[in-house]
């Protein structure tokens, strides 16, 4: 590697630590991974979760059971926008652990001495069940190093560390009961006996959280009531970390979608505080594959604890000028209902379906700045629709009527002008006047711009400079790169060429085709970009997809009246990408590139006469994808002489 690349490399891993992903989310909170039994700390005012990460088993898939191969760690200032650090921890890195194991289940970390401890359960290397490992770093987000050794005298899972006002830790953990003991100093070692706490009503337990609140110990873990047989989240009290604890009650019923596990923290960001728990909303039949959720947390005078009842809309306010999910409401009703967008990929997530009169209310939007004059909404409408829409603050309220043109039923964003509203935190409520699907709405200072239309059959030609602009594009596939160094020649023939679903290089997908990659069900699109560049960055985040580590799959068809000899394909790309006409290789771009035009350039080529197919895959690690396309002659000049169809 050259002293560049390696800088690159640096900056790269660097940028993912302090650049994370970024996403915003109600419940759940992690819209593009599964994620459970969350951990929350407060490090340096901000909050840290530390989940466990399921995956579906990629060596036994047909064995419905937990499966788990790394750590991720997600922050948040507001508890509305969420930041994925990556993977912490895996458990090929675990000295003691099973590479193979599959079993990284609820971890917790705590703070000590500017050190950051996290504690993981995983299998061991030789033998059956559990240890607990501890693995160190010196910020939240890593990299954290494994101690070489589990922790002597600990079998069992769910760790979690109370570091009591008498200046002890305690480390709690489950596997056949609740079991409570002191840690040493180094936070690596036990100081004493563990003890298993035998006060609590009979049923399973697990999950283990304790925490400290005006000199009282909470011990709060996961129940199963036996007229049940799902798991609640309960509690009980004491004057002692180590007990006698007292049975309180419940914080959580059992889930209502038949989650069999539940898994929780609780903690106080902010003056408030806030139960992280997780259900399976993406995974409705397989309750293996969880979600982290979030709701606020009250205790009544006595010190007890408020029954929580789990919502859609969790908390924090939502900033307006983002997609605000409308189908996470505050409240529901008039015949309006929430449905998968894809019961294929539930990571599409929810829309919200209007009957004529249907309403929900959407609490806490931030208009900020100097006001909304525009809302955007991505709808599917007929003619003649409206909706009422009301923004309410207890003091000044809003209620306009806002026509909404046709989208013939099909998904586009639009936008329409509104009377001016002050910046101000409200609450919102969308009645429908008309049936209509609404999958999100934000509201803007200006109209929204919109990077891409659906494509429609009207003729179309490249643009005045000769760029393609209507395209076949394919949803991410997920391609893990924390840098772009890799995109060598070597590494692109081998993993752009790869079949990733069948027909990649030989069909041609039309508007709403699925394919089935990984597992995963992706959809093509079929789009107009509204400008010269396809912004890929901007595709995926308009379908609310995963931006970093991809490879998007871009074809569209070029038709022509005669041959149209001696042109050159002009390619620019962020980042590599590989270009083919009509089933040949034609380009190649390497390395960490941006997007510039005519960045490579192709052999000469010929256009022959009727349909020439051009498809081209993209890959990028850190970095917002988009690429530009155009054929120009031996001379230079674009070449216009022919018509874009998809067809
Ligand atoms: O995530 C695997 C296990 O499921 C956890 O360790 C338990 O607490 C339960 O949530």
């Amino acid at each position: 590697m050259t002293m560049n690349e390696i800088m690159k490399n640096t900056l790269s891993l660097l940028l993912l630590a302090l650049c994370p992903m970024s996403m915003s989310a109600q419940n759940p909170l992690i819209t593009n991974q599964f994620t459970a039994d969350p951990t929350a700390r407060v490090f340096n005012n901000r909050v840290f979760v530390f989940p466990s990460h399921d995956i579906i088993s990629p060596v036994e898939p047909e064995k419905k059971w937990f499966s788990m191969a790394d750590y991720h760690v997600f922050s948040s200032t507001d508890l509305s926008e969420w930041s994925d650090h990556g993977v912490i921890l895996s458990q090929e890195q675990v000295p003691w652990g099973n590479p193979k194991g599959y079993s990284m289940w609820a971890p917790d970390c705590v703070e000590k001495d500017g050190k950051y401890y996290f504690f993981f359960p995983d299998a061991p290397k030789e033998g059956r069940g559990f240890g607990i490992g501890v693995a160190i770093a010196d910020r939240p987000f890593g990299p954290y190093k494994p101690v070489e050794k589990n922790i002597e005298g600990v079998m069992g899972i769910d760790p979690c560390v109370l570091q009591a006002s008498d200046g002890n830790a305690y480390l709690f953990w489950g596997g056949g009961g609740l079991v409570v003991a002191k840690l040493k100093d180094n936070l690596l070692e036990l100081d004493g006996k563990p003890e298993r706490i035998t006060t609590l009503p009979e049923g399973f337990k697990e999950g283990p959280f304790a925490f400290e609140r005006n000199g009282k110990y909470y011990l709060t873990y996961p129940w199963v009531r036996k007229e049940k047989g799902t798991e609640t989240l309960a509690y009980a009290m004491s004057d002692n970390p180590m007990g006698p604890y007292e049975y309180k009650g419940l914080i959580m019923e059992e889930s209502a979608t038949g989650c069999w596990t539940n898994h929780h923290s609780i903690v106080d960001y902010n003056g408030q505080w806030y139960l992280f728990y997780h259900h399976n909303d993406y995974s409705p039949s397989f309750d293996k594959n969880r979600s982290i959720c979030c709701d606020s947390l009250f205790f009544n005078a006595d010190g007890t604890i408020q029954l929580v009842k789990p919502t859609l809309r969790g908390v924090g306010i939502t900033d307006a000028r983002k997609p605000v999910q409308i189908d996470r409401y505050s409240e529901i009703g008039g015949g309006a209902a929430i449905e998968y967008h894809d019961t294929l990929n539930y990571f599409q997530g929810w829309k919200t379906v209007f009957p004529k009169g249907g309403y929900v209310r959407y609490n806490k939007v931030e208009v900020k700045g100097e006001g909304a004059k525009n809302v955007c909404l991505k709808v599917k409408t007929r003619a003649n629709a409206s909706a009422v829409l009301e923004l309410l603050d207890g003091k000044t309220s809003y209620k306009m009527t806002v026509k909404l043109p046709s989208t013939d039923g099909a998904w586009q964003e639009v936008n329409v002008p509104v009377k001016a509203v002050a910046a101000g935190v409200y609450d919102l409520r969308f009645t429908a006047k008309a049936d209509m699907e609404v999958d999100w709405l934000s509201l803007t200072a200006e109209p929204k711009e919109t990077y891409f239309t659906p494509a429609t059959d009207a003729l179309m030609t490249p643009d005045a400079d000769g760029f393609i602009r209507r395209w076949m594009l394919l949803e991410p596939i997920d391609k893990p790169n924390r840098s772009n160094v890799v995109f060598t020649d070597t590494y692109l023939r081998e993993h752009l060429t790869k079949e990733y679903f069948s027909g990649e290089f030989s069909v041609l997908p039309k508007d709403g085709d699925k394919v089935t990659v990984e597992g995963k069900r992706l959809t093509w699109h079929a789009l107009e970009s509204n400008r010269f560049n396809v912004k890929l960055f901007r595709f995926a985040t308009g379908l609310d997809k995963q931006v970093y580590g991809v490879l998007f799959c871009a074809v569209t068809v070029i038709d022509c009246d005669e041959d149209i000899e001696n042109v050159r394909l002009a390619v620019g790309s962020n980042s590599a990408s590989m270009w083919w006409l009509n089933g040949k290789e034609a380009v190649l771009l390497s390395g960490d590139r941006r997007m510039v035009k005519d960045d490579c350039i192709s052999p000469r080529l010929t256009l022959k006469k009727g349909r020439n197919i051009l498809r081209g895959v993209v890959i990028n690690g850190p970095g917002m994808s988009d690429f530009c396309v155009r054929f120009i002659d031996e001379k230079g000049e674009p070449v216009k002489n022919c018509r874009i169809t998809l067809k």
